[in-house]
């Protein structure tokens, strides 16, 4: 996901980018993320970390001193952030892999993205970012 790889490019972070055959798993990636078996996995130090909106706080937690941080520091722009990220995730990739793979539910599922989608560019008016003064956690969420 793309999240992770704008996470550690804005931190400017040094990676290896191990691509995946999701067609048929290798064992490195069934070994790393045993309960999904799913795409971004971030090794550090020979530790998988999973789920890519994890691997976002992971980031900032391990990497405190290198900017930018994701998160505002104010707790009520904090809890905004997290909302839209969660938002984002639920329902804009949700919606994304099923117009994706489902044909039966394509119709619905576009009419549930075109309205997140709406509800995302309501929340961001005329501001430059989803939540706080700078491209952030929820910014990221909606990358995917
Ligand atoms: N909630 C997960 C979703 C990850 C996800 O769906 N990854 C896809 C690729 S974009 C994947 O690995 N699919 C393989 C599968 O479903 O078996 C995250 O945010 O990390």
């Amino acid at each position: 996901m793309e999240r992770c790889r704008i996470a550690l490019a804005e931190k400017g972070l040094p990676y290896e980018p191990l691509e995946q055959d999701l067609s048929n798993k290798g064992e490195l990636l069934l070994r790393a993320n045993p309960v999904h078996g799913k795409v971004p996995v971030l090794l550090h130090g020979g530790r998988p970390i999973c789920e890519s909106l994890v691997i976002l706080h992971y980031l900032d937690e391990a990497f405190p001193e290198v900017a930018p941080a994701q998160l505002p520091s104010d707790p009520r722009a904090r809890v905004h952030a997290r909302f839209w990220a969660d938002f984002a995730d639920r329902k804009v990739f949700e919606c994304g892999t099923r117009l994706w793979k489902l044909k039966d539910g394509e119709a619905r599922a576009r009419g549930e993205m075109v309205e997140a989608l709406r509800a995302l560019d309501a929340e961001l008016g005329d501001k430059p970012y989803l939540a706080g003064e700078a491209f952030g956690f929820a910014d990221l969420a909606v990358v995917e």
